[in-house]
């Protein structure tokens, strides 16, 4: 059987500033939250590497851009440093960074690649965080200023744009789970964190559609995990319910149907745990819905009902309404501790399209981490089969869902080189090319040369 995709179809690789610029304290540079966390603070997931150097894309972008070609990428999907362009978070714009921006775009479309940005992933800048992050309004507004000065700079050769990466991330690290800095263990915090991104995300969305003339598409990139239960008992099916409504729909559903579900909002009011709000916020999620939605897709979510009713004197919690679920037989990915359940993608498809109004989707992220990757090297090149194996696989079921009417337009990995990530440095290696962190001289792996057949040919 062939696996074709509609003409058109993009293939590419995503990457984030604060994972592969390095530079961090080059070019006027300001400090996120992450220069931050690794200067000052013990912080015990670094283990002593920072992002101050990464791959260092900020000084090797033209060899990269051109590797990227070499491997037959359309497009391609970074982020801006908000800390870059901007150093204060507020105030001036760094003229070094709008340079550095260009030069980057420039460079793609010169080799026949279309950018795609991402303006936020993870990276606030840290005189903000300073005024509260994501609680504060006028974090917000900084954020419209930010992304609107954005727009004007690069809006005639971009036509692409993303509000967020992942944005339930920096609520579940930030303020519920203890793994983002600010490092708050706070549900309230963590709705009114939520809900205030949704805003700066709809404002963000206005400003671009206001802009006149404007040609371009605007979305925001979830990580869809979809939520599987355990059984089709009534508890069971109620804490995935649950678990959907908190960490998929909480962004999914303001973001493309302009509104929150209902059982949510309740949920929130019966524990005394709604976001504060201002007049007018409603009508801004309802008129601002997204042009495009990218989906992030490693894992699903397993759960099911709580095996002990949880203490409710104590903070409320997500956690209250499920048990993660390990199901007997799931395949892993034994190098980076996912599960992988490659049907995930379809289901997912199938539901933007049965209830999400088939908005046009793509993956903008899929991939597989794997530690010590070295150690499959022969011959100077990394045997990738395991990667491979995994890309195909996932391809395939993207593939049905095309054929089944579903408005999925692209793949992009999760990534195109070895980069450094939050939680865990180097550690898991996720690239097309591998990263010398000596030298660092790129390879391509034996995915690479794989995925530059799949993309010539548009399917295997
Ligand atoms: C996604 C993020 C990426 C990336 C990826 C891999 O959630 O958007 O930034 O890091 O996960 O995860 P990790 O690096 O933790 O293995």
């Amino acid at each position: 059987t062939d696996y074709l995709f509609p003409d058109g179809f993009w293939w590419g690789s995503a990457t984030s500033a604060t994972q592969i610029e390095g530079g961090a304290t080059e070019g006027g540079k300001g400090n996120n939250i992450w220069d931050h966390w690794y200067q000052t603070e013990e912080n015990r997931f670094f283990e002593g590497v920072g992002p101050e150097k990464t791959s260092d894309f900020y000084h090797r972008y033209k060899e990269d851009i051109a590797l990227m070609k070499e491997i037959g990428h359309n497009t391609f999907r970074f982020s801006i440093s908000w800390s870059r362009l901007i150093p204060g978070g507020r105030g001036e714009v760094n003229q070094e960074a709008v340079a550095f921006y260009n030069a980057v775009i420039n460079a793609l479309l010169d080799n026949g690649i279309e950018p795609f940005i991402n303006l936020y992933h993870f990276d606030m800048p840290y005189a903000l965080q300073e005024e509260g992050g994501w609680e504060s309004r006028d974090v917000v507004e900084a954020y419209v200023t930010y992304a609107t000065e954005c727009f004007h700079l690069f809006g005639d050769r971009v036509n692409v744009w993303f509000t967020f990466n992942e944005p339930i991330v920096p609520v579940e690290g930030g303020y519920l789970y203890d793994f983002h800095y600010p490092n708050i263990v706070d549900a309230k915090k963590a709705v009114q964190v939520a809900y205030q991104t949704i805003i700066a995300h709809v404002k963000a969305v206005e400003a671009f559609h206001r802009l006149p003339g404007q040609k371009g598409k605007i979305g925001i990139i979830l990580n869809l995990t979809p939520s599987y239960p355990r059984s089709q008992h009534p508890a069971d099916l109620k804490a995935s319910r649950i678990a959907d409504l908190f960490f998929n729909r909480s962004f999914l559903d303001p973001a493309v149907l302009g509104k929150y579900p209902e059982e949510l909002v309740e949920l929130l009011r019966q524990y005394d745990h709604l976001p504060e709000t201002l007049p007018g916020d409603a009508a801004l999620i309802q008129n601002n819905t997204v042009d495009l939605l990218g989906v992030n897709y490693y894992q699903p979510r397993r759960v099911k009902a709580k095996e002990h009713e949880p203490n409710k004197e104590g903070p409320f919690m997500p956690d209250w309404f499920f048990d993660p679920y390990e199901m007997p037989g799931r395949k892993m990915n034994k190098y980076r501790g996912w599960e992988i359940y490659e049907k995930g993608i379809y289901d997912i498809m199938v539901n933007l399209k049965d209830n999400y109004g088939n908005i046009a989707s793509f993956i903008s992220e899929n991939g597989m981490g794997v530690q010590n990757e070295e150690r499959f090297m022969e011959d100077g090149e990394i045997q990738d089969d395991y990667r491979i194996a995994f890309i195909r696989e996932h391809l395939k079921w993207l593939h049905k869902a095309v054929e089944e009417g579903c408005n999925a337009k692209g793949y992009h990995l999760w990534t195109f080189m070895d980069n450094w990530s939050w939680m865990n440095a180097y550690k898991n290696r996720y690239g097309f090319y591998s990263v010398d962190l000596e030298t660092m001289e790129r390879t391509p792996k034996k995915s690479a040369k794989w995925f530059k057949e799949v993309s010539k040919r548009n399917g295997f």
